[in-house]
């Protein structure tokens, strides 16, 4: 996986530098925040999935209170390969395991406590869960994440300085004994009621310093350079603001977080969440969206939801409301008390995947020809063909004056679709603000559709499909000259 990287990265800076070679002009300025390569790396994924798996998955609760007895762990057929399996066929990148939740319980043997995996029944005490999953997704192409919560139910020393010398040793060990790791996710919910080594009382932390996050991230780059850090207030992904899947109509990867009094907040925890949703026009850092949802009304698995696992229809939904607006679409699939993916849940996520799959396969705008009302100096380096080259890496662009140019795009038949994509340049910046889709009916143009912020990527839906040959993107607001990567132009089933 290592290596996909690598040649990722490379073939990616060659990609802009090939361009920046041949080019006769020189390149748009970048406009405002601006992402990291690994950012970039990261928007790419679009979706993968959270797996929620402890103690709780035998308790039927949600939240463990830290008093659970290692004892119950004990799934009789887990089978890593098998749940990432049926993940990839849906479609996935990757998989953020919950190496520890909010009841202390440890999925991996680690040196900081007894309350682990390591005495439980499960493989007599010699299994390690994040190992098999994270070897599995290596093996498999897929993306390895942690989440590991900061509230801990089941520590004594929880709300003492000690405390965070134990969450970063359990971080410490994640990050140095499983591979590459693409996202660390850190939970929002803070302090109550819990066992806390036999206290069972309740204790509050001051959310704002307790955690000292700073010096963690510090460390987890130092450790992981490569990893996206995930918290309400990133620092290289933000939570979108609520648990529904949802990012706004409107959803800027740039981000100026305010708390609920207005100002800088101080920490995690401390973020207005209206302002995650839609992020922030010109914000001061990048810091794209990521959608997390779980397949079933609940995170962990339990038998009395069997019933209510989300159907390939209410996914693709998600996936238009995250990925569709710019965001990642992290979907939560818990494994059940066997360590298997449900057969009902199964069935949906494979159904999913082959519609996405069927979807996206067919560009119908391949091999079109576009035209534009202007070229950046002309020079087919930056030329409206870059839009159609199937490449993140090539991109139309115009003269710095030209803020709302047209493209054409003539399909070589007359196609049926409903769905275009458009992608901006983001390595340069969010520079468009708006823009429209006209197709040619009846000689004359009519809307498609309009979109306010692109990014990585928009989708935008016609509510019957239409039959033509011709489109239009207009860019009707922009800050600066645009650069827009690649139009897509698809029909969705749906
Ligand atoms: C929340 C937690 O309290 C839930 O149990 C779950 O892990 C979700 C992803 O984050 O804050
Ligand atoms: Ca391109």
């Amino acid at each position: 996986m290592e290596t996909n990287r690598r040649q990722f990265l490379l073939s990616a800076s060659l990609g802009s530098a090939a361009a920046t070679l041949t080019a006769k002009i020189a390149p748009p300025v970048p406009y405002g925040a601006l992402p990291s390569s690994g950012q970039v790396l990261w928007s790419g994924l679009e979706f993968y999935n959270f797996l929620h798996f402890t103690v709780n998955t035998f308790t039927d609760r949600e939240w463990g209170n830290g008093d659970e007895d290692p004892s119950i762990f004990n799934p009789t057929d887990f089978d890593a390969d098998a749940i990432l399996e049926t993940l990839k066929a849906a479609g996935s990148k990757g998989v953020i395991l919950t190496c520890k939740h909010h009841d202390g319980f440890c999925l991996w043997p680690t040196t900081t406590t007894d309350h682990s995996i390591k005495y439980s029944p499960y493989k007599n005490g010699a299994g390690d869960i994040v190992k098999e999953v994270s070897e599995a997704a290596h093996r498999q192409g897929l993306r390895f994440g942690v989440y590991l919560s900061p509230w801990d139910r089941n520590q004594a020393t929880y709300g003492a300085p000690k405390y965070i010398q134990i969450y970063r040793q359990q971080m410490l060990e994640l990050l140095t004994h499983y591979g590459p790791i693409f996202e660390i996710w850190h939970d929002g919910a803070n302090g109550g009621k819990g066992f806390y080594g036999g206290a069972n009382e309740t204790r509050t932390i001051d959310k704002l310093h307790y955690y000292d996050w700073a010096n963690t991230w510090k460390l987890e780059r130092q450790l992981q350079p490569g990893a996206a850090i995930f918290s309400d207030v990133g620092p290289d992904v933000r939570w979108v603001g609520n648990e529904k899947g949802i990012a706004g109509e409107t959803c800027w990867a740039t981000y100026t977080p305010r708390s609920a009094k207005g100002d800088r907040p101080g920490s995690p925890g401390d973020v207005r969440e209206a302002d995650s949703t839609t992020g922030t026009r010109n914000g001061e850092l990048w810091m794209p969206a990521e959608c997390d949802v779980s397949i079933r009304p609940g995170w962990f698995w339990h038998k009395s939801e069997n019933e209510k696992v989300r159907t390939p229809e209410d996914l693709m939904n998600l996936y238009f409301e995250s990925v569709g607006r710019g965001a990642s679409f992290l979907l939560n699939v818990p494994p059940d008390r066997r360590g298997l993916i449900h057969e009902t849940d199964t069935a949906s996520l494979r159904r999913f995947g082959r519609i996405v799959g069927s979807t996206f396969a067919k560009n119908l705008a391949h091999r079109a020809k576009a035209n534009a009302s202007n070229t950046r100096g002309n020079d087919p380096a930056f030329g409206p063909a870059n839009l159609l080259d199937g490449s993140p890496w090539t991109y139309w662009s115009t003269d710095d004056a030209v803020k709302t140019p047209s493209v054409t795009i003539d399909l070589p038949h007359p196609a049926t679709f409903n769905l275009v994509r458009v992608r901006e340049f983001i390595p340069l910046g969010q520079r468009v603000d708006s823009l429209a889709i006209d197709v040619w009916q009846n000689d004359d143009w009519t809307s498609f559709g309009r979109a306010t912020s692109i990014g990585i990527g928009r989708l935008i839906r016609s509510e019957k499909p239409v039959t033509t040959s011709r489109l239009r993107l207009r860019v009707t607001r922009a800050a600066v000259c645009p650069a827009l990567s690649e139009v897509g132009v698809f029909h969705y089933e749906g």
